[in-house]
């Protein structure tokens, strides 16, 4: 039986960070659909179609990763694609909170559907995308942390 997982994220950019995860868990299930979604805390730097493009860009190597988007809410979008996981990243304590109370809530609405944490790889536990802008504005190397196209991209914004 063929397992698919949603890795979803605001991915604005795409780290290596988001990367690691999405590689490990390509590794495991049959197909990862990673999902560009808005996340309404976070104002983007990127927009949704620029996210998508460098998410592309970033994950050609891997043939069972395709690139996909979403306006609404995640748990429906699982559901519409008979998906049977989330995939999501665990870097810090302080991730665990915020993941357990949306993994409770997407759990009310669907029981049927698992997810999936994955600890992050040692070398990645201090980045996110954040961290990445914040560096980049101020023109520092950010090349270790983000896939080439993410660099140049990041350049054109700032
Ligand atoms: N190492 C390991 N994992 C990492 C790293 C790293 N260095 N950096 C990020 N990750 C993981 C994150 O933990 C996450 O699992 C994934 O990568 C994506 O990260 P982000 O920051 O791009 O994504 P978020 O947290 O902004 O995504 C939030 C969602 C967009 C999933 C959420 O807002 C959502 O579900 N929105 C849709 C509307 C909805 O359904 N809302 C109700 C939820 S209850």
């Amino acid at each position: 039986m063929s397992r698919l997982a949603i890795c979803p994220g605001s991915f604005d950019p795409v780290t290596y960070g988001h990367l690691d995860i999405i590689e490990r868990g390509a590794k495991i299930f049959d197909h990862v659909i990673v999902a560009v979604f808005n996340n309404q805390s976070k104002a983007p730097l990127f927009t949704v179609d620029e996210r998508v493009a460098l998410l592309e860009e970033a994950t050609a190597h891997l043939p069972n990763v395709s690139v996909d988007t979403s306006n609404g809410l995640l748990i429906d979008y699982a559901r519409e694609h008979n998906a049977d996981a989330i995939l999501r990243g665990l870097r810090a304590v302080s991730d665990f909170e915020y993941e357990m109370q949306i993994t409770s809530m997407n759990r009310k609405l669907d029981d049927h559907i698992e997810t999936f944490f994955m600890m992050t790889n040692n070398q990645y536990s201090f980045l996110s995308s954040s961290i990445v802008k914040e560096v980049a504005k101020y023109k520092a190397n950010v090349s270790d942390l983000v896939p080439e196209p993410v660099e140049k991209a990041l350049k054109k914004k700032y």
